[in-house]
């Protein structure tokens, strides 16, 4: 079995410990594994005597020979040559990959564990056969890991490493389970490279049923998950997508979906009334285990963190999840985000804790967004006060890149991305920031429209951003608009003129698109 040839798609590292092995026969446990389906195991142990590592490691060599599944040994290479295994694995601070590799010959796997680019680089550039990529997440499992770099460091690390021209295979450890593996997998491919698997210890080690445990996570791994669209699919232009809106805004007046709104004290009026104006079924619920009730409605999520406490941080959480299971689309709004170290730490824990179909936020928002998983952004210095607009592009693109959604900036022009294209919008009224929960409202809409258009994440935002920012100059141009008290309910009229428009099968509204 060559370092090449082999399947990296499911690899699991084994723990003795009785807080993750619990009082299971470690043996049996890597032997229902290998039946579940795990397609390579590495023997970690950091408390046995040699003699017992090597004792272990044959008989686990017995279970994983017979499978065709390929054996590694954590750190020790007199280990793994005297039980006469497939290969190693060595950290950062274990035998150097050159070493090891003399030791073993040619044909042995030999994987190192990458924590940053430059780690990742020398490795691949020194003849790994494989780089275990983390830490992902936080995890008990392992306490101490170096720093965590997320889903955006990840990926970052397989595009520097394809970038150098390295086709090093990769998996990533840490934090990995059933519950974010095609996530995880589908937020690391980029264009240019893409993880061959994910490595796993308490997601299989930890389960009462192991083999269960290891085919699900085959099943998950197989298949993408259900929020995924096809990037490549959606070539649509500017125009299409701008002459195509009043064709979307008429399904959403049409099927009136469910519009699920976490959102702070303040907006929630404004934001029930605008979703009921353009044709949505709002809901106002904080409740984060009404969520997959909800979500099984084939409705859409806002989650809105202005007036947010850890209490609804948790609900948000639950709510995240109940509609990344069923590809229910989501919209993230971080008010304030970068404020407070509470809302800095509340956005790294959604961002770390599902996927969000779209990010809306002003200038400072966004800017906190793409710096929030630990990636250095380049040419932004976050003590700078008002980036060029070549600048917002260059941010709101590389974002929704790095998080595989689209990301919109609000200004006075709109810079929207799906991470390939790129839009502009400078429709809207000042008048929109002289009252409270305009932005807010705005993510109510864009997600409305994302519950029925869910192939081109990026059509529903610019639909929904159209329909709004040209109701508005539409308000601000009636005689009987004198102001922000005025304009609230002019706005809100607007709103349903063009829903009805729309549903008439009007659609030159949107020819006020600029
Ligand atoms: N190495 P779990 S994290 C063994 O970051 C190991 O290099 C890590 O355990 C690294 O799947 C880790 O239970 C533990 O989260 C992963
Ligand atoms: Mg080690």
């Amino acid at each position: 079995m060559s370092a090449k040839e082999c399947d990296y798609s499911l690899y699991l590292v084994t723990d003795s410990t009785p807080a993750i092995l619990g009082d299971k026969d470690l043996v049996s446990v890597v032997k229902s594994a290998v039946e579940g389906g795990v397609t390579i195991v590495q023997y970690r142990d950091k408390t046995s005597e040699t003699a017992d590592l090597v004792r272990i490691a044959k008989e686990f060599h017995e279970v994983t020979k017979a499978a065709g599944v390929p054996l590694l040994i954590n750190d020790r290479v007199d280990v793994a040559l005297a039980a006469g295994v497939e290969g190693v694995h060595v950290g950062q601070d274990d035998l150097d990959l050159e070493t090891a590799r003399k030791l073993l010959g040619p044909d042995a796997i030999i994987g190192v564990t990458a924590n940053s680019e430059d780690e990742a680089l020398k490795a691949a550039k020194n003849g790994a056969d494989y780089l275990g990529i983390g830490t992902v997440f936080a995890t008990p499992t392992k306490e101490n890991t170096k720093s965590i770099i997320g889903t955006a460091g990840v990926q970052q690390i397989l595009n520097s490493l394809a970038s150098a021209g390295h086709d090093v295979k990769t998996v990533c450890i840490g934090g990995i389970n059933a519950s974010n593996a095609q996530r995880v997998l589908y937020q690391t491919t980029s264009p240019k490279k893409k993880l061959d698997g994910i490595a796993v210890v308490s997601a299989i080690m930890a389960s009462s049923y192991p083999a269960a445990a290891a085919s699900d996570l085959q099943k998950l791994i197989a298949n993408p998950p259900p929020f995924a669209t096809s990037i490549s699919k959606n070539t649509l232009s500017r125009e299409d997508l701008i002459s195509k809106s009043p064709s979307i805004i008429k399904r959403m007046a049409t099927t009136q979906p469910l519009s699920h709104n976490m959102t702070n004290l303040v907006v929630q009026n404004l934001a029930a009334n605008i979703a009921l104006a353009i044709g949505a079924s709002p809901i106002m619920s904080n409740n984060g285990l009404e969520a997959a009730d909800l979500a099984s409605l084939g409705g859409s999520l806002v989650i809105n963190m202005g007036t947010t406490t850890p209490e609804i941080r948790e609900n948000h959480l639950k709510a995240l999840a109940a509609y990344n299971a069923v590809g229910g689309p989501t919209l993230l709004d971080p008010v304030g985000a970068g404020a407070t170290e509470q809302r800095r730490e509340g956005l790294r824990r959604l961002l770390g804790g599902g996927y969000f179909d779209v990010i809306k936020g002003n200038e400072g928002e966004i800017r906190t967004v793409a710096g929030s998983q630990g990636v250095r952004q380049r040419g932004v210095d976050s003590g700078a006060s008002q980036l060029s607009l070549e600048e917002r592009i260059e941010l709101v693109k590389g974002t929704a890149a790095r998080e595989r959604n689209v990301v919109l900036m609000t200004g006075s022009t709109d810079v929207v991305s799906d991470g390939e294209r790129t839009f502009l919008i400078s429709n809207g009224h000042e008048l929109l920031g002289e009252i409270t929960g305009s932005g807010c409202a705005l993510g109510t809409t864009i997600a409305s429209v994302m519950a029925v258009e869910r192939e081109d994440k990026l059509l529903a935002a610019v639909a929904g951003i159209l329909m709004y920012e040209i109701a508005a100059e539409r308000a601000a141009e009636r005689e009987d608009v004198k102001g922000p008290g005025t304009f609230v309910p002019a706005f809100i009229d607007e709103l349903y003129r063009i829903r009805k428009e729309s549903l008439g099968g009007e659609g030159s509204w949107a020819e006020a698109a600029r």
